[in-house]
């Protein structure tokens, strides 16, 4: 008797094969969900200068609120669909993992444990560090290796706790570490003498010094202990939306290269003659299809976000609070020496 049922079964579910000609996706795309939804859930951090403050009107801005607003442009033609959830580092990727954030945009670092053991994906890299640690004057060193022994604040849930055990043992410095989950507090405790040191990527340095009531007091040791290569994080299995947050990062650096900005888009969209230029731009060709996104996706960014060093110039760069100059440094374009490279579209 059971054995036919099942038989039953096999024949039914065959025959229902043979009758549906489309094959059926497992789950909806996340391109999809955000579709539906009207917004994107973006994912960024506990707010800190450069990378994604909170104004007290609840307006979120910064170099990674920026990836956030260019996929809402790619996918709405509008930088401002967006819900942003703020959660702590220690808890970033279990939001990821269970469907809440549909991107995350906050000063992650790329790792080969994080890119395979969280069911997560690594897109591109839209910042490239290394971290390093940051005294009081008071303290009267010069050099990491002076801190034997010294408690230093770390936050939790992040490489830099990882590195920083490294680092002691690897020098035998028997540095003492005091964990922190939220930032603030970790901010605050460094600021009123809670430890020797703070560390953290040398960009979150100076986001933390830049939140210090008076700056001058603290500086930022010149050893970097570690390779962090930042960027935002998708959900592993949706090659398609990894495809519209590593272009839309892509857009922004090829944009740089090519010389558009967003206050020179429209005349060099009218104008130019350069295939490339045309086909990025929706004027010419199909670059779109693939992404499920509309011609204008790449001009959308560009025109209502900005290219790569615009939005480094606004956040990061010299004549900000985080005064991380960019000329010569690895975040530079490739063609100036640095890393920032798009691959071609094409
Ligand atoms: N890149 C490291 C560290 C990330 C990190 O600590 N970011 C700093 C940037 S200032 C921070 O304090 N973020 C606030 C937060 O995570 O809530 C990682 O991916 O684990």
């Amino acid at each position: 008797m059971k054995k036919v049922s099942l038989l039953a079964l096999g024949a039914g579910f065959l025959a229902s094969l043979a009758f549906t000609p489309e094959p059926v996706l497992a789950q909806e795309s996340t391109l999809e969900i955000v579709k539906n939804r009207g917004i994107l859930r973006c994912q960024v951090g506990t707010p800190a200068p450069g990378f994604y403050s909170l104004s007290d009107d609840g307006k979120w801005s910064g170099f990674d609120v920026e990836n956030c607003r260019a996929i809402s442009a790619a996918i709405f033609g509008d930088p401002d669909k967006i819900e942003y959830q703020s959660v702590t580092s220690a808890v970033r990727f279990t939001a990821m993992a269970n469907g809440e954030s549909d991107v995350l945009s906050r000063t992650t670092t790329w790792t080969l444990f994080r890119d395979t053991q969280l069911g997560l994906d690594f897109t591109t890299v839209n910042f490239y560090d290394g971290q390093g640690f940051m005294v009081s004057n008071d303290l009267g060193v010069s050099s990491a290796m002076e801190l034997a022994g010294a408690t230093v604040c770390v936050l939790t849930g992040t490489t830099t706790e990882l590195n920083l055990t490294d680092y002691s043992r690897t020098n035998s410095l028997d540095m003492q570490p005091v964990v922190f989950e939220d930032s603030n507090v970790r901010d605050s405790t460094f600021f009123s003498g809670g430890c020797d040191a703070v560390t953290n990527d040398k960009s979150g340095l100076a986001s933390i010094r830049a939140k210090a009531p008076d700056q001058s007091i603290f500086t930022i040791l010149p050893e970097t202990i570690s390779k962090e290569p930042l960027g935002p994080v998708v959900r592993q299995n949706d090659s398609q939306w990894n495809d519209i947050v590593m272009w839309s990062v892509f857009a922004m650096v090829n944009a740089e290269e090519l010389g558009i900005s967003s206050s020179n888009i429209d005349e060099i969209k009218a104008s130019s003659t350069n295939p490339e230029v045309k086909r990025m731009l929706g004027v010419e060709g199909d670059l779109n299809k693939g992404l499920g996104l509309e011609p204008e996706w790449a001009y959308n960014i560009i025109k209502m976000v900005g290219n790569y060093g615009e939005n480094y110039e606004e956040y990061m760069g010299a004549k900000t609070v985080m005064n991380i100059p960019r000329p010569g440094s690895v975040n530079d374009l490739w063609t100036r020496g640095g890393l920032m490279y798009s691959p071609p579209f094409r």
